[in-house]
């Protein structure tokens, strides 16, 4: 196990950002990728998600080695939208540390794995984001013999945090604001992490709020567990691709946007077949009844319908993997269609 204990977090973090940046200019430079990504996926005949290692509801693999979750759920309506068929994906499992270099060097044609959308990664770390496809905020988790109600009687933790994330950056943030210290134990890993969180070696783990559920979820007494009330960050979660390929951005995005809009107009994996005979215009162009959105995109005009009868809608998959009859226990709250009181706006498909 990997443990180094780091009081100046803020400058690994920057030290990290420019290696990154450095890898990236020296990637992007070399070669360009512009329209160049589908046909890859096309004819390699399988798409190359970049996924997390093991974050249950986003992406994790089962017993028998099949990915579950939002994530791989997401990676697999690209794989439909490109190649019409859910199981042609390889799922390649990223640590923190090693996501945007895996993209960067094309070892994924997609990022799909819980990262959040900022300013760097967008502008200076040569990549472009879709959607975001969960709205997370950051929190912390505890031990209910330590007695605390909230973060802000943490002065003096040690906290564990997973390095190479805005969470590392953030707990830095939020910290020096309050003028309380802590001491991070950071490790790679995300099992051994939440292990040495529950195996007592940290007074408190924080990480993105969904990623605190599927913690205590996995852990034999989770009620001895407290997530604290405080939400400390923005943590919008979306794909990522590689700047230069504009259609492949376009892809990505109305993949997303088509899962959200099917739920938004009520289309299942159920029902999409009578959802055919449909006189509202919106229902017959997102699924190829009229109009050629599909081929626009590069895609086969049935994409969105493909997507929906293998997948089903967003809330389907939401419902899956992170809703109430999972472990997880999330409920909807941003992450509802606008309609229904939520922030997922896909615009018009038109
Ligand atoms: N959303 C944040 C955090 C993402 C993140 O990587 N979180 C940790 C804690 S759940 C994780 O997934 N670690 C797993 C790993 O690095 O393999 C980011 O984009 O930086």
């Amino acid at each position: 196990m990997k443990i180094y204990i780091s009081p100046n977090i803020q400058l690994k973090y920057l030290l990290t950002l420019l290696i990154n940046s450095i890898l990236v200019i020296s990637f992007t430079s070399s070669e360009s990728y512009a329209g160049k990504t589908l046909e890859a996926v096309k004819s390699r005949g399988h798409l190359r998600c970049g996924v997390n290692t093991g974050l249950p509801g986003f992406a994790m693999a089962d017993p028998r080695g099949i990915w579950r979750g939002l994530d791989a759920d997401l990676c697999r309506a690209i794989a439909v939208a490109t190649l019409g068929d859910s199981s042609k994906v390889k799922f390649i499992p990223l640590s923190a540390q090693q996501r945007f270099t895996a993209l960067q060097s094309a070892e994924v044609d997609v990022l799909v794995r819980n990262t959040t959308i900022t300013l760097q990664r967008d502008a200076a770390m040569g990549m472009n984001f879709g959607p975001v496809n969960y709205y997370d905020g950051q929190g912390f988790i505890v031990h209910k013999d330590l007695k605390v109600k909230s973060a802000l009687e943490l002065d003096g933790a040690t906290i564990c945090v997973s390095p190479g994330t805005t969470t590392e950056a953030n707990l830095a943030d939020y910290f020096r604001g309050k003028g309380m210290t802590y001491q991070s134990v950071v490790i790679e890993s995300t099992d051994e992490l939440t292990q040495a969180f529950f195996a007592g070696r940290c007074d408190c783990y924080t990480a993105d709020a969904s990623a605190l559920a599927a913690a205590r979820a996995r852990v034999k007494f989770p009620h001895d567990y407290h997530i604290l009330p405080e939400i400390i960050s923005k943590e919008p979660l979306a794909p990522a691709v590689r700047h230069g390929d504009d259609q492949w951005l376009d892809i990505v995005s109305w993949t997303v946007w088509a899962m959200q809009l099917a739920e938004e107009y009520d289309i299942n994996r159920k029902n999409i077949d009578s959802m055919l005979e449909s006189m509202n215009p919106n229902v017959q162009r997102l699924l190829g009844v009229k109009g050629n959105f599909g081929e626009i995109l590069g895609l086969d005009n049935k994409w969105a319908y493909n997507i929906v009868k293998q997948l089903g809608n967003y809330g389907e998959s939401f419902e899956r993997n992170l809703g109430n009859k999972t472990k997880l226990k999330l409920s909807r709250g941003l992450n509802q269609v606008w309609s229904r009181g939520g922030i997922l706006y896909a615009p018009p498909l038109r």
